[in-house]
C-alpha cells in the first residue's frame, strides 16, 4: 500500500478522505470517479488551465464528471464553497450541446437552475452552489481541477 496515501479534509464538521492517485510520481493526486486528480489554485483562463493539465501527464486533461458520485468528490476536492473552478465541459462548435476536453462522452451534467444561460462556452463549478455547473466565458480566469484515468 506504499502510494496508498490518504487524505484527510476536514470541511465544517464533515471529515471525508481521499484515497491517493496509485501512479508513481503523482503522491499530492486523489482519486475522483476514475480519475487521478488535482486541484490548482493558480487562476488561468480555460484554454490555458487545459494546456496546463495537459502537461502534467500523457493523458491529462481538465476533469470530465461522469456520475453523482464523482461530482460530489469534486465538489469536496475545490473546497466545498463556491470557489469557482474550471472543469473540462466546453461548447461544440456551432452545436448547442456540450463536450468534455479529454474526448470522453457527455453523459452526466449537474447544472444550476437556470444554467446554462448562453453566456460563454466553457463550464466552471461551484458557482451558485458548490459543485453545480455554470457556462460562462472562456477568458475568465479561475483555478481549475487536472486529471488522467487511473491507468489499469
Ligand atoms: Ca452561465
Amino acid at each position: 500500500m506504499l502510494f496508498k496515501l490518504m487524505l484527510v479534509m476536514t470541511f465544517g464538521c464533515s471529515v471525508l478522505s481521499f484515497q491517493g492517485c496509485p501512479t508513481q510520481g503523482y503522491r499530492e493526486w486523489v482519486i475522483v470517479g476514475s480519475h487521478c486528480a488535482k486541484h490548482f489554485h493558480e487562476e488561468h483562463n480555460f484554454g490555458e488551465a487545459e494546456r496546463i493539465c495537459q502537461g502534467q501527464h500523457e493523458n491529462g486533461h481538465l476533469i470530465s464528471v461522469h456520475d453523482g458520485k464523482a461530482n460530489d468528490d469534486l465538489r469536496v476536492l475545490t473546497g466545498n464553497w463556491y470557489k469557482r473552478t474550471w472543469i473540462g465541459g466546453q461548447k461544440m462548435p456551432y452545436a448547442n450541446s456540450w463536450m468534455w476536453t479529454d474526448g470522453s462522452k457527455w453523459n452526466y451534467q449537474n447544472w444550476v437552475p437556470g444554467e446554462p444561460d448562453g453566456i460563454g462556452d466553457c463550464v466552471q463549478i461551484n458557482y451558485h452552489t458548490p459543485g453545480k455547473f455554470d457556462d460562462v466565458q472562456c477568458w475568465s480566469k479561475r483555478g481549475f481541477v487536472c486529471a488522467f484515468p487511473i491507468e489499469k
